[in-house]
């Protein structure tokens, strides 16, 4: 670029500043050059924007400890529309419940391939800038600091830039104030990316939060950024399509309305997404956690059963339902009457049906595939309407046949043998096989064990048809890199809550107990690997609740394990009475018996109250055995093995009825699963993870759910860790970068080693020692307001060289 095209430039740059009004003349009385009208309102609404906005991470609190200045920083931001606020590397979101349009195309962009604090609100971002300013060349680079311009100097390239760099900058303040906000879901999604490829490291994304909090939008967001902005092939969009439709069918099947979530998840998930060389989405695995199954017989008022039954009713085809003897209400069925709420206002169950028939489509699912998992689909809802009557002695039979027609030719069994099933138990005495009748009640819940084992079964049968569908075959290249995404069911309190509950409850205690560890952990490792001496927090650790639940012989579980596997008298009350003797005296169990008289006041004689780390959850014993039993008559089982239902073979194996070892009940097959994870998760956490936590459901600013949730969470505690040491710390290239302008040694550059500079400039600015430490690679600051003065100093700089620069260049023209 020669001269003339520089003044060219210079002019065009010129009339757009000057056309936008953001220099103005540069005069005073005293012939000083000062901020023009523009300059000053910009430096204005950038202080003001401060106040307005709060910290966008919590580390930078002055009054860390505080709740109330926590929770009103969260206010302000979700004011402004802001709904997502670092600590350090969690993010916290609080669900706005509305589109706020920070999702799009656009967003992904401004994300991809960006540091991670860059783009989202952190330090110097405390006015809620952006330092990363897009260039001409549509390339993101971090702003620089003013590089001394002589002034009336000529002009150069490098004021050229200074100034355009201003333009853009003002214009995105402007756009700040306009109220869009980074969506920092990115900002993890592709940090843990960045991460992944740069480092080679695996890494994970967990995801907490109460029900209702946005745990699986923030999961689907991140999916969707990964395939809008990660390479692509034929074979890579294939997978990314697969990855993408996984969510409608899995959320079909395994998801619910619940009294707190219109679309509750009803079982965990954990996926992993594989990644090959060049970055590319090549497979994925999914592993999912104890789907609700009592569900499919019984939902609660207000409720719903899953989706897919409602979307089959209300979207399928004429011919479908005739074929599959269904009407189109879901009134008629027993199955799906129970919660009284079959429609709900912000489910359109007929166009999801649609878009989950499309979904098995594009994941790979036949024609025949679709076909055998209808039939059990509409199966259960003929099982739900089974009447029975009673016969001789008490005993049940059937009363109408249709259902039994319908469910002999949809599940491929013979009629007479279900028939027979559903009514019998077999027994075996003295070697030899009888059939013992089964009364009303008994005949029912065998119907309803039926009903939960065929859906249950199929929902598992259904990830790993997926995971089948995702499995990476390049057998060239066994490595590939990971980022693992969790998302489970949110903690849960109802006015009645049962072993769902304390099932779903329990698996939160564990991620929580693991987002403390892993937030201590990291911290730990950072001060080691700097060479810092770390100092230790006191927090509140919830393992004391995990071990009251899971620990061998006298947890909660290995109890109930113990009452399951009684014969004789065992019953719910008997599973209270036995945790009143072996755990009564636990700081954090209540029963009814050994409550105080203000408590005894709130819960019913057939509940225990939970301490939990959210808050107290009373649970009521009814159901507590025969959910976790979970058992299958054996001639039930059988009657399933013989289904010619391709789907069901699958489901119900042979081998299992020769298996004489009773299998392990439901909560400790849960419990087993939750420790692989743990373990998983753990593993990987030494290889870094990023961590997203979504808050409370809040269409305005519930400030108690709020802080409940700020609670629940364990936010103040993550923010304690991670403030025990140093508020602030960054890498010395990076912080030399940014603030060498303050120090004339130090300015235009510094040529000897990078810790030096840092030393010297750090020391020219004032210091104390006790404000901060130098680290191997990286300066530590213990308090806000040191850095805030640091960057008021640099702002204050840039300001009164912009106003400079300015008459330098009036001068010029
Ligand atoms: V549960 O534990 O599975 O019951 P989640 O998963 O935490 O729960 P979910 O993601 O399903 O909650 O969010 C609940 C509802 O909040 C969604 O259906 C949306 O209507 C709403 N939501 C959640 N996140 C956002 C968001 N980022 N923007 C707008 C949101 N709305
Ligand atoms: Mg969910």
């Amino acid at each position: 670029m020669d001269v003339a095209d520089i003044r060219n430039l210079m002019r065009k740059t010129q009339a757009s500043i000057l056309k936008n009004g953001f220099l103005g003349k540069p005069s005073d009385d005293l012939g000083n050059v000062v901020a023009s009208d523009g300059v000053r309102a910009m430096m204005e609404s950038a202080l003001t924007a401060r106040d307005r906005v709060g910290v966008s991470d919590f580390v930078l609190l002055e009054n860390f400890t505080s709740e109330a200045s926590f929770i009103e920083n969260l206010r302000k931001r979700f004011k402004e529309n802001l709904i997502y606020t670092y600590i350090g590397s969690v993010l916290v979101s609080v669900n706005p419940y509305k589109d706020l349009e920070i999702y799009t195309k656009n967003h992904m962009e401004r994300y991809r391939g960006v540091n991670f604090y860059e783009v989202s609100p952190h330090i110097g971002k405390r006015y809620d800038l952006r330092h990363i300013e897009e260039e001409g060349d549509g390339a993101r680079r971090e702003f620089p600091p003013f590089r001394g311009i002589p002034l009336n100097r000529e002009p150069s390239e490098l004021m050229l830039q200074e100034l355009v760099w201003s333009q853009k900058r003002v214009e995105n303040r402007l756009k700040q104030q306009r109220g869009t906000d980074s969506s920092d879901v990115y900002a993890v999604g592709d940090n843990a990316y960045r991460s992944m490829r740069t480092e080679r490291k695996d890494q994970c994304i967990l995801i907490s939060g109460e029900s209702g909090a946005g745990k699986t939008e923030a999961s689907k967001k991140i999916l969707q950024y990964y395939a809008v902005t990660c390479p692509v092939s034929d074979q890579v969009q294939t997978v990314k399509d697969r990855l993408l439709q996984s969510n409608p069918v899995l959320e079909a099947f395994g998801n619910a309305k619940t009294l707190r979530n219109d679309n509750s998840s009803r079982f965990g998930k954990y996926m992993d997404i594989q990644f090959d060389f060049k970055g590319a989405p090549v497979g994925g695995h999914i592993i999912n956690y104890l789907l609700e199954k009592s569900r499919v017989v019984h939902q609660n008022h207000g409720e719903r059963n899953f989706h897919i039954f409602y979307q089959m009713i209300e979207g399928g085809e004429e011919d479908l339902l005739r074929s599959l003897g269904l009407e189109r209400n879901p009134q008629q069925y027993q199955y799906l009457v129970k919660g009284n709420c079959p429609k709900v206002s912000s489910i359109n169950d007929r166009s999801e049906w649609k878009l989950v028939r499309k979904a098995l489509t594009v994941i790979g699912f036949n024609e025949d595939d679709v076909e055998e998992l209808l039939n059990i689909i509409a199966s259960v809802l003929h099982l739900g309407n089974i009447q029975y009557g009673e016969a001789e002695e008490g005993n049940s039979c059937i009363t109408s046949d249709t259902q039994i027609k319908y469910l002999a030719r949809l599940l491929g069994v013979n009629g007479a043998v279900l028939t027979e099933a559903l009514t019998h138990k077999k027994i075996i005495a003295k070697g030899e096989e009888l059939m013992s009748p089964l009364n009303l009640e008994q005949a029912s819940s065998a119907r309803d064990a039926l009903s939960k084992a065929v859906y249950g079964r199929t929902f598992t049968w259904l990830v790993n048809k997926i995971n089948a569908s995702l499995t990476y075959t390049d057998d060239s290249s066994k490595h590939y890199s990971v980022i693992g995404l969790l998302d489970i069911y949110g903690f849960e309190v109802f006015q009645h809550n049962s072993f769902e509950q304390f099932c779903i409850n329990y698996c939160n205690e564990k991620l929580q107990q693991l987002f403390i560890e892993l937030t201590l952990k990291s911290e730990q490792e950072e001060y080691e690997a700097e060479g810092i001496t770390w100092e230790p927090v006191q927090y509140f650790n919830n393992k004391i609740i995990c071990d009251l639940v899971e620990e061998k012989f006298k947890g909660i579980i290995s109890i109930l394990d113990e009452e399951c596997l009684r014969p004789g008298d065992a019953n719910d009350l008997t599973f209270l009475e036995k945790l009143e003797d072996t755990v009564g005296g636990h700081a954090h169990l209540v029963t009814h018996k050994l409550a105080d008289t203000k408590t005894r006041k709130v819960m019913a004689r057939d509940e225990f109250r939970l301490l939990h780390y959210a808050g107290e959850v009373n649970y009521n014993v009814n159901g507590f055995l025969d959910k976790n039993n979970d058992l299958l008559f054996r001639n039930l089982k059988e009657v399933m093995c013989m289904s010619e239902n391709k789907i069901l073979t699958k489901c119900f194996d042979r081998e299992e009825l020769s298996d004489k070892k009773r299998p392990d009940t439901a909560a400790t097959q849960f419990k087993a699963s939750l420790a692989k994870l743990m373990e998983i998760l753990m593993s990987w956490s030494r290889r870094t993870s990023a961590a997203s936590s979504p808050m409370t459901p809040s269409r305005r600013f519930d400030e108690v759910l709020i802080r409940h949730q700020v609670k629940y969470l364990g936010l103040m505690e993550n923010l304690r860790v991670r403030r025990a040491g140093f508020a602030y710390r960054r890498r010395y290239e990076v912080f030399l970068q940014r603030y060498k302008s303050l120090c004339p040694d130090t300015w235009p550059s510094w040529q000897g080693k990078l810790r030096e500079g840092v030393a010297t400039l750090v020391k020219h600015l004032g210091y104390k020692p006790e404000e901060y430490k130098m680290g191997r690679s990286k300066i530590f600051i213990r308090f806000p307001k040191t850095l805030f003065a640091t960057e008021d100093a640099l702002e204050t700089r840039k300001h009164s060289l912009a106003t400079k620069l300015q008459a330098g260049w009036r001068g010029y023209s």
